[in-house]
């Protein structure tokens, strides 16, 4: 704790002193000692050291979980696997107030779905958006399967900054993924049901009245937001849409989606029929929907879609008509649909066949321009031949499911699910390359940047569905196992198991770190759902509370280590509303919020400024207190809102006193100075450096000015007080210029650390 320090500083630097030279007198530890203690071998050490990242020192990439059915998703560092956050999307997160502070409550609002909340998601596929096919590190989208949703997370601030609920769907699964220029976010629906909402339709009637399809969500990249008025979907035939891809390079404009139970099978194990598993594996093959987006988008622009639900969709039969939907059959029950980085194949994994077919666009458009077609769906769709269309197929286990890229050319990484492994394979030529195992049962993988057309290579997460052995036992629910392996060499090496006890990660998108340019602080009063100033924000000196009938509205700021205003009195039956807004520039500097008993709480960061909302529905005294250990004076940031009875008159009016006398005042006065030759010598040596180099420095200079600045006042009231021989007053007054200081001293110290650590000048 800093503060204490600060209170007699000459002791701390003897304390420091004494310490380092203690420290040198036990003898280390070898590392063969350690290795021998702790039964490592040579290939252990090597993967530690190729995982271990040094205090200080930062990860090279940056992965994007699926929370799953948390309905968050996860941040981690590769190769530290070093957990950095978790972002709410479709669920409530209590630590950033997530669900509990008006503007987030706004945009979980925009996922209730036919009027009702909905509090938890199961997400599946995030996607970075690119520009040019690359990853460009400015937005995060993720979907929800079971309640057909996506989110759109901006990494500026890595918060939920919209929801979208996709108007047709009843369950979706092939999204999120996105255009090489991030135009469209594609979501394929999963369950086939009655596009149009809330309408029944027997399940006998599944062939004639049940659709899927593909959404195609638009994306304002200015707005930061996705426009539902011109996004649209291509009707598809009710075979379960499963996974989607965009082309890029030679394939940009054309989307792929790959499907199961296109026996179009309906279960019902209840009425004797056999089950849902049986009769949607039946067939041999399933279809790959091919489909022309950029040409779909030109035909929906020209008032070929009807509207359903208010959006528009493309018929299946004008689809067919004007010649952007085809299918191609692919083995069997497959799962993943994945396109190459150069663009030019779609690898689709088998599941139940141990083949994954590699497709070639190329032939795919050949097949399409010469009218070549082996038959046709029930509905009329055009189907390929799938000879007409394979560039090749290759054999790799049992149970592939997905498949990333590595930054070597034609280099493939495959999940197979039922052999616990990993298939490194050469998709140009067709061969198996290496193969490694994973405990257990592996789902999806990622490999850095791998769905990109620039994949980085260098390191691959095996996303597992079981860990069995792997970890400490907690109880029936095992943790999700993250297994990092090593792809930089011909031999795949497993590097690291880590556990996440969070939900099923369904995949996972890696970055490169540097790609990624988060802020540290906002712009004083943003609201930072919307991105715009928020209404209720105020700056120092114009707090104030509203009283309108029954409803009452605080305009107040958090500081270290004040909430103003210190108390807010209402009667039973109000409506309350505040509105907090951050001051603090220093980085890190967040205060929570909350008021006792009444479900509310802010996370406010630096600039932020966050309402929350309640009715003041019952009689009674509410601490309301910062939720975030802020200062060595936290504790003391507090408040109390009074819930009056109805007419309540006061009947005393005076506080209680303290009884301090003329010593106390001269003993804090004396601290005063103690403390004032600290800051003295804080400031002199940032100011002898060149400090003026480092913005993060810059900002806490800043925020320690305004904390002196405010002395001037206090100075003067206990110097009144005192010449009034008030002590009482002059002490507690004398007390806050001492705030004041540690709070400057405070900042000081940790910007004089900073400049230590981070190489400062001396420049005078
Ligand atoms: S799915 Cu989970 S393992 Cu939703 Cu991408 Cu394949
Ligand atoms: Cu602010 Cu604790």
């Amino acid at each position: 704790m800093r503060t204490f320090a600060i209170k007699s500083g000459v002791l701390l630097l003897a304390a420091g002193l004494g310490l380092g030279a203690a420290g040198s007198a036990f003898s280390a530890e070898s590392l063969q000692d350690v290795l021998k203690r702790r039964g490592l071998s040579q290939q252990d050490l090597l993967a530690a050291a190729k995982t271990y990242v040094p205090t200080g020192k930062r990860d090279e990439f940056l992965a994007f979980s699926s929370g799953g059915q948390s309905g968050q998703v996860i941040v981690y560092g590769i190769p530290s696997m070093r957990i950095l956050k978790y972002i709410g999307v479709f669920t409530p997160e209590p630590w950033q107030g997530y669900g509990f502070d008006e503007n987030s409550k706004a945009v979980l609002k925009q996922g209730w779905i036919d009027g009702k909340e909905i509090t938890w998601g199961d997400t599946h596929h995030p996607a970075i958006s690119e520009t040019n096919g690359q990853y460009d590190g400015q937005f995060l989208f993720i979907n929800d399967k079971a309640n057909p949703r996506l989110a759109v997370i901006d990494l500026r601030d890595f918060e939920t900054k919209q929801i979208v609920v996709n108007p047709i769907y009843k369950s979706e699964h092939g999204g999120a993924f996105v255009t090489p220029n991030t135009d469209y976010v594609i979501e394929a629906a999963q369950y086939a049901a009655p596009l149009e909402n809330k309408k029944f339709f027997p399940l006998e009637e599944f062939n004639e009245k049940y659709r899927g399809g593909v959404t195609y969500w638009k994306f304002d990249r200015k707005e930061g937001r996705i426009d539902p008025k011109k996004s649209f979907s291509v009707e598809l035939p009710p075979y379960s849409q499963d996974l989607s891809d965009a082309g890029k390079g030679p394939s940009d404009g054309w989307s792929f989606t790959n499907s199961f139970c296109t026996e179009r099978y309906v279960g019902g194990i209840e009425k004797g029929r056999p089950p849902y598993e049986a009769g949607c594996s039946a067939k041999d093959t399933d279809y790959l929907h091919v489909i022309n987006w950029k040409k779909a988008a030109e035909l929906v622009a020209a008032g070929k879609a009807k509207k359903i639900n208010g959006h528009d969709v493309l018929p299946i039969d004008v689809a067919v008509k004007e010649g952007i939907l085809f299918l191609i059959p692919e083995p069997k029950s497959p799962h993943g649909a994945d396109v190459t980085p150069d663009g030019k194949f779609i690898v689709v994994s088998g599941k139940l066949d141990t083949h994954v077919s590699v497709y070639s666009f190329e032939k795919i458009q050949a097949a399409i321009k010469a009218g070549k077609f082996e038959s046709k769906d029930p509905y009329g769709i055009p189907v390929i031949g799938m000879k007409d269309a394979l560039h090749t197929q290759v054999q790799l286990g049992l149970g592939p499911l997905h498949t990333q890229f590595d930054a070597k050319t034609c280099v493939a990484y495959t999940s197979l699910y039922v052999d616990s492994q990993v298939a490194k394979w050469n998709f140009c030529e067709g061969k198996v390359l290496d193969k490694i195992s994973v405990h257990y049962n592996i789902g999806h993988l990622v490999t850095m940047e791998g769905d990109s057309v620039a994949p980085k290579g260098r390191y691959l997460v095996a996303l597992n569905k079981l860990s069995i052995d792997r970890f400490n036992p907690v109880g029936p629910l095992h943790p999700q196992n993250h297994q990092l392996i090593d792809i930089a060499n011909d031999k795949m090496q497993l590097l690291y198991d880590m556990p996440l006890p969070l939900g099923e990660p369904h995949y996972v998108v890696a970055i490169e770190a540097s790609k990624l340019k988060p802020g540290v602080r906002y712009k004083v009063g943003t609201d930072s759902r919307t991105d715009k100033p928020h209404p209720g924000a105020v700056r120092a000196g114009e707090e104030r509370t509203e009283k309108k009938g029954n409803k009452i509205t605080v305009y107040g700021t958090l500081i270290r280590s004040h909430i103003t205003p210190e108390t807010i009195e209402a009667e039973v039956g109000d409506e309350v509303t505040i509105h907090l807004t951050n001051l603090e520039r220093a980085q890190d500097e967040t205060h929570g919020f909350t008021v006792s008993t009444y479900n509310t709480h802010a996370s406010v960061e630096p600039g932020k400024t966050v309402t929350v909302k309640f009715k003041a529905d019952k009689e009674g005294v509410y601490p309301y207190y910062c939720t975030e250990f802020c200062s060595a004076l936290h504790l003391e940031m507090q408040g109390y809102l009074l819930v009056k009875p109805k007419g309540w008159k006061p009947t005393k009016t005076t506080m209680a006193k303290a009884n301090y006398s003329e010593t106390d005042y001269k003993a804090t006065l004396k601290k005063v100075a103690d403390t004032q030759a600290v800051i003295d010598s804080v400031v002199g040596y940032i100011t002898s450096t060149n400090f003026k180099d480092f913005p993060d420095v810059v900002a806490m200079v800043e925020d320690a000015t305004d904390q002196l600045n405010k002395i001037k006042d206090a100075k003067q009231k206990h110097e009144a007080a005192a010449a009034q021989k008030d002590w009482e007053q002059a002490n507690l007054w004398a007390e806050q210029v001492w705030q004041y200081q540690v709070k400057a001293a405070d900042i000081g110290l940790r910007a004089k650390t900073y400049l230590e650590q981070n190489g400062a000048r001396k420049v005078k």
